[in-house]
């Protein structure tokens, strides 16, 4: 009874906007961030049951709208494992933020307290910790977060402050495995990896160039502008970092150099040929990019997730293939993004190459089924996974080991990786530093790296329609079920293409339906999008 007086006391300061309809969708909720203090507020009182229901382990909730227009905000939770929310609850989570009063809210929450047997009230209260990044609407929505973790007996909320989504979820997943698990404790393991992995390098006199950093005028570049001063070996200069009236997100950040593939604001010709990196608005996607030399535009040759992928891919393989003994399982797992001139060059590699669905908690999951699974989307965001039996194997060997021989480096190169790399989740500044260690292991420029494959041609188009509901696909994304006779009309226009391929899909972070092709021409592939988007219309 306390607790439902508790909860209806709270719940009357969030009235939930008229006509407001959400969905958990690939990551999280977002919108318009004037509306979203009741989903917040709401979304704290499922993260204070979700730690109950597990033991009072310790749960991430993060604010933020990740590459979305500064206006807009959201919020996404982590699970003890640094992972995204299991799937399992995101029905509840729906149920939660469209519940449209009080009473019926009140009701949901009892029922699946009941159904979950969720213990409140005992000794242990929930614990919840809750970072956002730079948007100006994170704070209040932080407090909103605050009064619905506090809403349940017991529970507390700590906030974290402003942190990249990575960084949360890496700090929570460290305090749950009874880990360091400070902000402080996040830079001190990237530095230490780091330049552990440095040491390692054979023979290392290469000069290194600077790297261009593009913080997309958010907390990205606020984060490595901390950390830049413990990196050895790493020249750096960041650019957009949010101060000097730049916008987050806007003309800047890794989704508008993915998608636009031109420079972002702060860089242009002067910066010809060199390496430059680009983080979006929470630091969780990277991608690399560069202007050409002949260039006298904004253009830039792209080095997207796939790129970064195969980069690692290429370093993991080349480690694994020094140890002796048991055979080890490397896979690489990709959405239907990626060019397909990059799933050619895994295979080609030798690779086991698995797609999933859009969504990294989709690519996370099919990535744990390996003893290193590598994962990335196109749109950079990504990580590397070590499976807990393989990665002692690991420790063991390089215990066993005489220092100093081939096999126990690249053991220990390994090992590092697994250190430096994010476990949680894809992280900008943890996948920016592995791809500086191994451009410099390999003593490559980023045009050599470039020349791994030469991308086809593609091409992305949102279509606004008033139902994106309305297009279903098959579970691989790749083929539309619904509007019926869509895909047979898609079909037909492929056929038009050498290489063609295009397929359609709801978005499930925008009001928009994804259309994205591919061909030998870009010519041939604009053409293709533009055909298969006016069937959408
Ligand atoms: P949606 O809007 O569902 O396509 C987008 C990205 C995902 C993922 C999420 C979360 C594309 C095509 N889609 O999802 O890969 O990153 O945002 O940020 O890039
Ligand atoms: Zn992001």
């Amino acid at each position: 009874k306390t607790q439902i007086a508790s909860l209806l006391k709270s719940c009357d300061l969030f009235p939930i906007p008229q006509g407001l309809k959400l969905s958990y969708g690939t990551a999280g909720f977002r919108g318009d961030a004037k509306l979203l203090d009741s989903t917040v507020y709401r979304v704290g009182i499922l993260s204070a049951l979700r730690s109950l229901k597990l033991g009072s382990a310790t749960i991430g909730l993060m604010i933020t709208a990740s590459h979305n227009q500064i206006s807009d905000n959201g919020i996404k939770v982590s699970d003890p494992s640094g992972g995204m929310l299991s799937q399992e609850w995101e029905p509840f989570a729906d149920q939660i933020a469209n519940a449209y009063s009080p009473g019926e809210l009140v009701s949901l929450i009892t029922q699946f307290v009941e159904k979950e047997e969720i213990p409140i009230g005992d000794k242990n209260g929930a614990v919840v910790w809750l970072g956002r990044d730079t948007r100006p609407s994170g704070e209040s929505l932080l407090r909103a977060a605050e009064i619905g973790v506090s809403s349940v007996l017991g529970s507390v909320a700590i906030d974290m402050g402003i942190l990249t989504t990575p960084q949360l979820h890496w700090m929570v997943r460290a305090k749950n495995k009874g880990l360091k698990a400070t902000e402080n404790d996040y830079f001190e393991n990237l530095c230490t990896t780091f330049s552990c992995l440095i040491d390692l390098i054979p023979n290392n006199k290469l000069e290194v160039s600077k790297l261009l950093v593009d913080g997309a005028n958010g907390v990205g570049g606020e984060k490595i502008e901390m950390l830049k001063g413990s990196l050895k070996n790493l020249d750096l200069e960041i650019r957009n970092i949010g101060r000097d009236g730049g916008v987050l997100n806007e003309g800047v950040g890794a989704d508008f150099v993915q998608k636009e593939k031109v420079v972002p604001l702060g860089f242009g010709l002067n910066d010809v040929g060199m390496r430059c990196a680009s983080f979006d608005g929470d630091a969780d996607r990277l991608v690399y990019f560069y202007v050409p030399s002949n260039s006298d535009s904004e253009k830039v040759e792209l080095l997207d997730g796939d790129k970064i992928l195969s980069l690692f891919a290429l370093f993991i393989k080349e480690q694994l293939n020094a140890l002796e003994g048991k055979h080890s399982r490397l896979g690489v797992v990709q959405t239907a993004y990626a060019n397909g001139a990059s799933t050619d060059y895994l295979k080609q590699l030798g690779l086991d190459v698995a797609f999933a669905k859009t969504g990294v908690k989709h690519l996370h999951e099919k990535a744990a089924e390996y003893d290193i699974g590598i994962y990335f989307e196109a749109n950079g965001h990504g990580t590397i996974l070590f499976s807990e039996s393989f990665l002692s194997l690991l420790v063991a060997k390089q215990k066993d080991l005489t220092q100093g021989s081939e096999e126990h480096k690249a053991v220990s190169r390994l090992v590092a990786v697994s250190n430096l790399i994010n476990q949680a989740v894809g992280d900008a500044l943890s996948g920016l530093l592995l791809v500086e260690v191994i451009l410099q292991h390999m003593g490559w420029s980023i045009q050599k790296w470039n020349e791994l494959y030469k991308d086809l041609p593609s091409r992305q188009i949102k279509v606004e329609v008033p139902d994106r509901t309305a297009v279903v696909t098959t579970s691989s994304e790749t083929e539309a079920l619904k509007p019926l006779g869509i895909q047979d009309a898609i079909n037909a226009e492929i056929k038009k293409y050498l290489r063609g391929r295009a397929f359609i899909r709801p978005s499930g972070t925008e009001d928009v339906v994804r259309v994205y092709a591919e061909a030998s021409t870009q010519e041939a592939v604009d053409s293709l999008a533009k055909s298969v988007a006016q069937l959408v219309k």
